[in-house]
């Protein structure tokens, strides 16, 4: 905990057993295999996966997972977010320098956390993030939207400083290994220049203590400790892989969420 307090990230932490991870990664690659070609599979892949994929909230309930984001939000917390940042071998998708925080109206900023576990090796060669350290004590910094694209964030968007990248602390993981990052930490990744698929989850815990800003709703899924918090809507937990069900739970989440993308 001293690293994320000090820098903003812990940049390498097992968190769940390498035969957790294969599994998922299994899933995963059978979820691409058969619905790629989807037009909804982008959507899919980067809202709230885990209300339509239930090896994913397996994934983002495993004990080393919760105890990592209860060490750093508290005891009581709530799964708001998930997605999948795949990048294919010899693919050119990356994100800009940003910061989370930038587009999620939520407060308090220090009672959310993003935990991203590695599914296969990750490595600067096939994009893997970097970090600044103790970017997170900065604050906000103003972000612009781009038309970048080969950005994987909606918006295009970037942080408006120039960043020393030899300043930077890239990331090196292997399959159940994890980064976990404060929502103000700048933070980015480059494309993948390897011949190997880069694949992952992120995850994204607040507390109870968190409260959409006013004119927001939200929901999530409540995952350990006490279900005090009344501000967000409860996420259900899926029954099967892209049930009618699930994706009714999904469309309505994402329609409650409206309200956050309404500039994109
Ligand atoms: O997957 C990446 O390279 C970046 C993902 C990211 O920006 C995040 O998890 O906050």
């Amino acid at each position: 905990m001293d690293d994320y307090t000090s820098a903003g990230f812990i940049g390498r932490t097992p968190l769940i057993s390498t035969g957790h991870a294969e599994e998922a990664r299994q899933h995963l690659e059978a979820f691409i295999q058969s619905h790629g070609e989807h037009p909804k599979f982008a959507d899919w892949c980067y809202f709230k996966s885990h209300m339509i994929m239930p090896w994913l909230l397996d994934l983002a309930t495993a004990p080393g997972v919760v105890d990592a984001a209860t060490s750093v939000l508290g005891p009581d917390i709530l799964l708001w977010n998930s997605f999948i940042p795949f990048k294919p071998p010899h693919s050119q998708g990356h994100f800009a320098w940003h910061q989370d925080a930038t587009y999620w109206h939520l407060t308090p900023v220090e009672k959310m956390v993003t935990i991203w576990i590695a599914l296969s090796d990750v490595s600067p060669e096939n994009g893997s993030m970097s970090f600044l350290p103790g970017s997170h004590h900065q604050g906000q910094r103003p972000h612009e939207m781009t038309k970048d694209t080969k950005s994987l964030l909606r918006r295009g968007q970037r942080v408006l400083d120039s960043i020393d990248d030899s300043q930077a602390a890239p990331s090196t993981l292997q399959p159940g290994e994890a980064s976990i990052h404060h929502p103000f930490t700048l933070h980015g990744s480059a494309g993948n220049n390897s011949g190997a698929w880069r694949l992952a989850v992120a995850l994204n815990f607040v507390s109870a203590d968190v409260n959409p800003k006013p004119g927001y709703r939200e929901s999530a899924l409540y995952v350990a400790g006490e279900d005090r918090n009344t501000s967000f809507e409860r996420d259900p937990v899926p029954d099967t892989l892209l049930s009618a069900t699930a994706i009714a739970a999904l469309d309505h989440a994402a329609s409650l969420a409206a309200a956050r993308y309404s500039d994109v």
